[in-house]
């Protein structure tokens, strides 16, 4: 089932909508087969094992990281090519929420006589598959928030430098992280202000993030490097009601995705981005600020994990602080975070926190 789940996540951030899968085919203490979701979500894990398989699955036990899905979709069920392929055992640690296969996968397989064992490895199976359960159970997608400053939470001086606080090997794992969800998420000031392009670079991805701008009054720049590359690599933008006409259709021309959102007390409601980003197909997305929208995902209590990137240096309180403000008047307030990693990344530190729901 390890192997089925690290297979399982070669899938993240090329498949969503759908979940990214792995499947493993053991026949008498061999592997026989090894399969994972493909990019676009199709084929699904199974196929892809089993026709590795061919007869040897015949008697053999597959390893699944999610319920076999039971629906007739674009492709036959993956319980009844299971079935078909004369697989004795299925192993798969959770039950699909997708309500066109919720336990009827496994229903489908025990009436044919396959053995169904559940429950192995599902804490970490509950984790890859968190965005797609996500979307299915609340419409939105997972969210990760990136924060890169300075010892005293700070991500640029007081005249506005911030290349770079933190080094070459964090902004790496950045493109890592990139690279593992379905898009890339930053706010309309970082977008003007940085220009940034948002592609994961140095790492061989064949299919890039989409990126993802929220901007109020959609006064981002035309000439810019989203701008330029629009038409190649998907932009779409969350602009509030009050985008001019005029640069909605220039966006429009550009190539971009525009995404309706209402406001909440004067800036685009992150919920409804959120929302909005889950009706699109999209089950994990990455934002990398800038502070004000980081503030605000975090304020409206929707960011899932958080990964902050800390460089050995300090800035004081003259430099620009990395979140905008939260609005917390009293300790019980505050979003709250629970510590689930500490990585250390060259000369930086990178922790990872999970939301504590309250
Ligand atoms: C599996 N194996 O590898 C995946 C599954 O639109 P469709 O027909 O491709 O079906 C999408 C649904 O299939 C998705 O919502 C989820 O329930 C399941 N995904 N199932 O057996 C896989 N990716
Ligand atoms: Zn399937």
């Amino acid at each position: 089932m390890a192997h089925a789940l690290s297979l399982g996540r070669r899938g993240l951030g090329r498949c969503w909508p759908n979940p990214a899968v792995g499947c493993v085919i053991v026949n008498q203490g061999r592997v026989v087969g090894r399969g994972w979701t493909q990019p676009g979500g199709r084929p699904h894990a199974e196929p892809v094992a089993l026709a590795a398989a061919g007869t040897l699955a015949r008697g053999a036990t597959a390893y699944v990281t999610l319920e076999p899905c039971a629906h007739h979709g674009q492709t036959p069920p993956c319980a009844e090519a299971l079935i078909a392929a004369g697989v004795s055992r299925v192993v798969a640690p959770l039950t699909d929420s997708d309500p066109r296969v919720a336990g009827k996968g496994f229903a489908m397989l025990r009436a044919a006589g396959v053995e169904v064992t559940t429950g192995v490895l599902a804490d970490q199976a509950a984790d890859d598959h968190a965005g797609f359960f996500l979307r299915v159970e609340q419409g939105r997608p997972w969210l990760t928030l990136k924060l890169a400053m300075s010892l005293d939470g700070r991500i640029a001086t007081a005249t506005g430098e911030s290349q770079w606080i933190t080094g070459p090997r964090s902004r790496r794992a950045v493109h890592g992280l990139r690279a593992t969800h379905d898009a890339v998420l930053v706010g309309g000031g970082t977008a003007r202000a940085d220009d940034p392009s948002l592609t994961v670079r140095d790492l061989g991805v064949a299919q890039q993030p989409v990126r993802v701008v929220v901007s109020r009054f959609l006064d981002l720049p035309l000439m810019g490097n989203l701008a330029r590359t629009a038409k190649d690599i998907p932009v779409w933008i969350c602009h509030g009601p009050d985008a001019s006409d005029q640069s909605q259709q220039a966006w429009k021309e550009l190539g971009a995705r525009l995404i309706p959102c209402q406001l909440d007390g004067g800036r685009v409601d992150p919920a409804a981005v959120l929302q909005a980003l889950g009706e699109a197909g999209l089950t994990r997305v990455f934002c990398e600020g800038g502070g004000q929208l980081a503030a605000s995902l975090l304020a409206a209590d929707l960011v899932d994990e958080l990964h902050v990137f800390t460089a050995g240096m300090a800035l004081g309180a003259e430099g620009h602080p990395g979140l905008g403000a939260l609005g917390v008047e009293h300790l019980n307030e505050a979003p709250r975070f629970e510590p689930v990693d500490l990585i250390p990344v060259g000369p930086d530190v990178r922790h990872v926190w999970r939301r504590v729901s309250q």
